[in-house]
């Protein structure tokens, strides 16, 4: 009995870390760091009964097995059987979904094998390389020449596993990734959501060139504890940062330079963590009207590596946020990670400028990136561009609360989402989840995940996506979370889930804290340039109702209001949605139609985000 339990730890205890590890590997920053674009065209296997990964006893293959198809198909002889191989005929972009590349794809689950080859770049001594994924939803493994090198669960976030140097060849690396977006009742998210589940290496892929020893990951951000109206006075800002070295160093410097700040901080590493500290003055803080970012240059045995960082302190104080000091009202709005003009996913630059220009144009000065971390294009354009960031992990309804390793599986991809995006001034709130139903095991599984992210990361806020209670004349916000979480969000459908817009008139609210209230969601469906009557279901006109009764409902919300982010900005891919008429596949909420059509409702919240700019100017 005794070693039976001993060796269930023991696979527990190796399980365990390698889910660690995937974190604790992430090299971060990759677009700074030297690199080469394994973007492009990859061939692809389409394996929908996973003969190039199980025997026939359905066993993982040998490694070493002919038709495993991360295996080269070679033939030698004529007399050779294979019964598989790579081919210039059935091409995939990457990045990118598989499903709006060809028709085939359009609703398949499964796994597809990508493969493509590449020459290994010139490498002085001791240079290392590693393989960088953006993101591959959902499941990856990973083989290079024949060798796994790794496998990664969690479709939104980064990883990277480095090529043992006997295993680069200067000529055709074999390189092969099977990916699985298989929907199963213990991942995260789980069987059921609201979303097109895209699968393929959606994200960019890069081989990283790095010195024998380097910095992995960092953190540098305004100390918290500083009262931020004192530092402004004094124009004495303390600066506070960690760095993750990727081995350990024995008495070795490395410098931090904010050049426009004249910092140059000189620092000894011992270990493969180093923490400092300095002070600055005259710093500018990153904010909406001026999203300024400072070059931070690190040195590390003379390997330089930069990125562009703002600084900014972003807080409760009882029923408002406060950007640093100053009361703000987020005029947010939702958004998937899609392109509906094409029906994809998003994935790149122009992606982001056209999302966030849509934003923009309705004059938001934040946006919920819904419901899963978005790509790193995303996050870095809102910093640059002074637009506040909501970020979240694929908790998603109802997942197995009960479980610790799908507690640890919400773990991992959330620190993956903090160790990505930690020095992006824009994100101001890290979200552990959307409508998840209120129980004991939910409970204590959020909460979990709150303390995780404040212990990794005190510079911002934490919510989640909340219901609310809904009762004739006056609804209540009293989810037991809110205790252990900085703001308290809520989505509320009222009018369109249950009712006619026009009983918005007559709702009250009853909120249970004391901490600022945000309507992470709100919204009515309409299917684009259908005009009618507004108590017409479907037409511009009741979503523009809808949008209306909201806005004057608002007036009426407790102090604690701080702001709003509807639901959502464009129409979206999703299974859920089967009416032929007015959805044919789509979740029509959105304010601009699949066609880049903006509607009627987006110009009823366009005016009522300039009012409020204009109220918190
Ligand atoms: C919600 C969900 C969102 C859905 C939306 C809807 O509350 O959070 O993912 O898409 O409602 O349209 O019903």
């Amino acid at each position: 009995m005794k070693t039976v339990s001993q060796f269930l730890a023991f696979t527990f205890l190796i399980f365990f870390s390698m889910l660690m590890n995937a974190q604790e590997n992430l090299i971060t920053n990759t677009h700074n760091r030297e690199s080469i674009s394994l973007n492009g065209t990859w061939n692809y296997i389409i394996d929908t009964y996973e003969t190039g990964f199980y025997n026939y006893r359905w066993k993982e293959k040998n490694e070493n097995d002919p038709e495993a198809y991360w295996n080269k198909p070679v033939v030698n002889n004529p007399s050779d059987r294979r019964e598989h191989g790579y081919t210039d005929a059935n091409t995939l972009q990457v990045p990118g979904d598989w499903n709006s590349q060809d028709n085939i794809f359009k609703y398949y689950e499964g796994t597809v094998w990508y493969q493509r080859e590449f020459d290994a770049p010139n490498l002085e001594e001791n240079q290392r390389t590693f393989l960088y994924f953006g993101a591959v939803n959902y499941e990856a493994h990973v083989y290079l020449n024949g060798k796994k090198l790794g496998m990664h669960k969690g479709g939104f976030t980064p990883f990277n596993f480095e090529i043992p140097q006997d295993l680069l060849q200067e000529k055709d690396n074999f390189l092969v990734v099977k990916v699985d977006n298989k929907r199963h009742p213990d991942e995260i998210p789980t069987v059921n959501t609201d979303w097109w589940n895209y699968g393929g290496i959606t994200r960019d892929v890069k081989l990283l060139v790095m010195p024998e020893n380097f910095i992995q990951q960092y953190a540098v951000q305004l100390e918290q504890d500083q009262d931020i109206s004192s530092a402004k006075r004094k124009k004495k800002f303390n600066i506070e940062g960690s760095l993750k070295l990727n081995k350990e160093a024995h008495a070795e410097e490395i410098t931090v330079e904010i050049p426009e700040l004249k910092v140059k901080e000189k620092l000894i590493a011992n270990g493969d963590q180093l923490d400092f500290n300095f002070t600055v003055k005259k710093l500018e803080l990153w904010s909406t009207e001026n999203p300024k970012l400072y070059e931070v240059i690190f040195n590390f045995k003379g390997e330089i590596l930069n990125d562009k960082i703002g600084f900014r302190k972003i807080e409760v104080s009882g029923k408002d946020i406060l950007l640093n000091g100053k009361k703000v009202f987020l005029r947010g709005i939702c958004l998937h990670e899609e392109i509906p003009l094409e029906a994809r996913r998003a994935k790149n630059i122009a992606d982001a400028k056209k999302l966030f220009g849509w934003a923009q144009d309705l004059n938001a000065n934040m946006v919920r990136l819904a419901h899963y971390p978005h790509n790193e294009y995303m996050t870095r354009m809102a910093d640059s561009l002074g637009v506040m960031v909501w970020s979240e992990i694929p908790v998603y309804w109802t997942i197995n609360f009960k479980s610790d390793s799908v507690y640890n599986k919400a773990e991992k991809q959330l620190k993956e989402m903090i160790i990505r995006d930690r020095n992006k001034a824009s994100v101001i709130i890290w979200s552990v989840g959307n409508e998840t139903p209120v129980s004991e095991s939910r409970t204590n599984f959020m909460r979990k995940l709150v303390e995780t992210t404040k212990s990794m990361d005190d510079s911002r806020l934490v919510s989640a996506a909340l219901e609310v209670g809904y009762n004739r004349n006056k609804n209540y916000i009293d989810d037991p979370l809110g205790e252990f979480t900085d703001v308290i969000s809520v989505n509320e459908y009222l009018g369109w889930y249950g009712d006619l817009p026009g009983s918005k008139a007559q709702s009250n609210w009853d909120l249970a804290y004391n901490k600022p209230l945000l309507i992470s969601e709100t919204g009515a469906g309409a299917k684009g340039g259908y005009q009618g009557k507004k108590e017409q279901r479907w037409t511009e006109d009741f979503q523009k109702w809808y949008y209306e009764e909201t806005i004057k409902m608002m007036k009426r919300m407790p102090e604690n209001y701080s702001g709003m982010m509807p639901w959502i900005l464009s129409d979206f891919r999703s299974p859920r949605r089967n009416h032929p008429k007015f959805q044919d596949g789509w979740n029509r909420k959105g304010l601009i139609d699949n066609h880049g059509n903006k509607k009627k409702a987006f110009y009823v919240l366009k005016k009522y985000y300039e009012d409020k700019e204009q109220e918190f100017e």
